[in-house]
């Protein structure tokens, strides 16, 4: 058991667990039984929907099973770690069903990370497997393997979803289960009355006795206690954390979030922001769906041009977006005729998404607005469906759970008075108490007490609803995609001519925020472009890229010495401002 035992993560006390336990909220169940449970009640529901291709509960669940198989046979084990990098297509999920079956970690990048973040996840979760596409948005990720594979020691295997090259391919892992098994086992004999009922049409007997075998030939699951996969961090600091997130705090935050918004077997959910991401994920998302049994619909993209068509064609009931993309969807909706009338619920959050605009939501969509405010690390606010549209409009939601500890503290850690602006801190039955592996980060990420520092400035109303007033950490919120300021930096710190370097916020009229590098050179200046090719070189996601390059003397300094980066940020908006007059 103890080679078992995923080194590295903080559980919460055992006071807290038995307490969240005794209220109910951890339930002993994994993400893998969520999916069962469904297949055995609902089997022939819609579950999924990708392109022309769909799943039912049990036909899901079925794939699931045949792939946790294969992965197992690959030498997949319980507590490895496995980077899941897919764009939105349906083997994300028969992946990471058959992932949490195995008692395996996903750890979920995102499609647009390249080398440098890969390779820091494979050394930083050491890795064994990737599972990958084999092209998403013009982009070949087996060229991005070929690299990778050289720099992980700890990678053993990639596999790739679609044309794998000289790697593995996902279907193969499919494939060689399902058959061989079934006629190894019917060779030999074995009698399967028990498992197939005899009032069953007989390809539902060959389902029925696919699962029951695929079930008899995997080793047992893991505990609703451990940890289910790795999520990202948006971070602050130098290189990005891993969140571990346990399969009983992970489905009370899917199950009271399916509850908040009233989801069930009727929902039909749009996931049209990146899958991997918590939001679509569990805010409730994709696996709040299946928790009711409803049907996902999976957006490639998520343009109006992609997702209206589906909206009308599916008959969509909820989705999730950043504010960016609502903007695009109200312009878009107001502009032409687009039959969206199915649509009961837009959510809206990743970040801060305008008073103006929310209002709009209602008369331009048809639909309700929910605003959601939360964080990979854990808490979740949403307002709520019978709120008034004033607090819709004007909050970011309140907290889900009535667990969910709130402090909004001064500089100090003293409880500002009610109402007033501070910093967030927060501790609950889904919040984590440590980032995967990251001693010294965690002993300023969290109070000794175990509350979060989420690095957000609120103000909390009488009810409840928090009101996001702006940001302490370094980061910048780019429409959702979040940059860490230190980890650019970094990267700009490696090119022999950048002697310094620090990178702000921008205002954006489209994105909120965009980033601005401001740089002191030494010897021969290098040109803005070189840099943005050095950063790309260096393997970068495109959306850390710096927007803008300033080239300064100094960077400018606050009394203690740090850099000021209020300056700067003061200084990029007023050049900006004065360009656009
Ligand atoms: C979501 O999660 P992350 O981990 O990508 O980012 C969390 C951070 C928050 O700490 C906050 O700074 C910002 O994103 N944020 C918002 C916001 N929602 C998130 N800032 C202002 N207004 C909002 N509504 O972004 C996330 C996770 C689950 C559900 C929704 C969003």
């Amino acid at each position: 058991m103890s080679e078992l035992e995923l080194q590295g993560w903080t559980p919460w006390p055992e006071d807290f667990a038995r307490l969240y336990r005794e209220l109910g909220y951890w339930r002993g169940q994994t993400l893998a039984d969520l999916l069962a449970d469904r297949a055995r009640h609902q089997p022939q529901r819609l579950a999924l929907v990708c392109g022309e291709r769909r799943w039912t509960y049990r036909e899901l669940h079925r794939q699931s099973l045949q792939l946790a198989l294969g992965l197992h046979r690959l030498g997949i084990q319980r507590q490895d770690r496995v980077i899941v990098q897919l764009p939105n297509v349906a083997e994300f999920f028969t992946v990471c069903f058959a992932l949490f079956r195995l008692g395996a970690l996903p750890v979920f990048a995102l499609p647009a990370h390249r080398r440098a973040e890969i390779t820091h996840f494979c050394e930083l979760a050491q890795a064994k497997a990737w599972i990958v596409a084999d092209r998403d948005g013009g982009f070949d990720f087996r060229e991005l393997a070929r690299q990778v594979v050289n720099a992980a020691p700890s990678l053993q295997q990639v596999v790739v979803c679609g044309d794998a090259g000289e790697f593995i391919a996902l279907d193969s892992l499919l494939a060689t289960v399902g058959e061989s098994d079934f006629s190894r086992t019917v060779l030999s004999g074995t009698d399967f009355t028990g498992t197939a009922s005899s009032a069953t049409a007989p390809q539902e007997d060959t389902t029925l006795m696919e699962l029951s075998l695929a079930e008899q030939a995997l080793p047992s699951g893991p505990a609703a206690s451990d940890v289910a996969f790795l999520q990202l961090s948006g971070g602050s600091t130098g290189l990005p954390k891993l969140i571990p997130r346990t399969h009983d705090d992970y489905l009370y935050s899917v199950r009271a979030s399916a509850s908040i918004c009233e989801l069930d077997q009727h929902s039909v959910y749009l996931c049209a922001l990146p899958a991997a991401h918590n939001f679509p994920l569990s805010s409730p998302g994709t696996l709040g769906t299946f928790y009711t049994g409803g049907t996902v619909v999976l957006a490639r993209r998520p343009t109006p041009d992609d997702c209206f068509p589906l909206i009308a064609k599916e008959g969509v009931t909820v989705t999730a977006l950043v504010p960016p993309l609502a903007m695009v969807w109200l312009d878009a909706a107001s502009k032409r005729k687009s039959d969206l009338h199915s649509l009961q619920l837009l959510q809206v959050g990743g970040a801060r998404f305008s008073a103006e605009a929310a209002r709009r939501v209602k008369p331009v969509l048809g639909c309700r607005l929910q605003q959601v405010f939360g964080m990979a690390e854990g808490l979740v606010n949403y307002t709520r469906l019978d709120d008034t549209d004033d607090i819709i409009a004007s909050t970011q939601g309140r907290p889900i759970s009535p667990a969910d500890e709130i402090r909004v503290v001064d500089d100090e850690d003293q409880t500002v008075l009610p109402g007033e602006t501070g910093h967030l801190l927060t501790r609950g039955p889904y919040t984590i108490r440590g980032y995967f592996r990251a001693d010294e980060h965690n002993r300023r990420a969290f109070t000794a007490d175990g509350f979060y520092r989420t690095g957000d400035i609120v103000r909390q109303l009488p009810g409840g609803h928090l009101i996001v007033e702006g940001r302490a950490k370094d980061q910048i919120n780019r429409g959702g995609d979040k940059v860490a300021a230190e980890e650019v930096e970094n990267h700009l710190l490696a090119h022999p001519a950048v002697h310094d370097a620090a990178l702000v916020a921008m205002p954006d009229a489209f994105l909120g925020e965009k980033t601005c590098a401001f740089v002191v050179t030494r010897g021969d200046a290098p040109r803005a472009i070189e840099l943005l090719r050095f950063l790309q070189g260096r393997g970068l996601a495109g959306y850390k890229i710096p927007d803008r390059i300033e080239f300064i003397a100094q960077l400018p300094k606050t009394g203690v010495g740090k850099v000021n980066k209020r300056e700067l940020r003061e200084r990029i908006a007023h050049r900006l401002g004065a360009t656009a007059e």
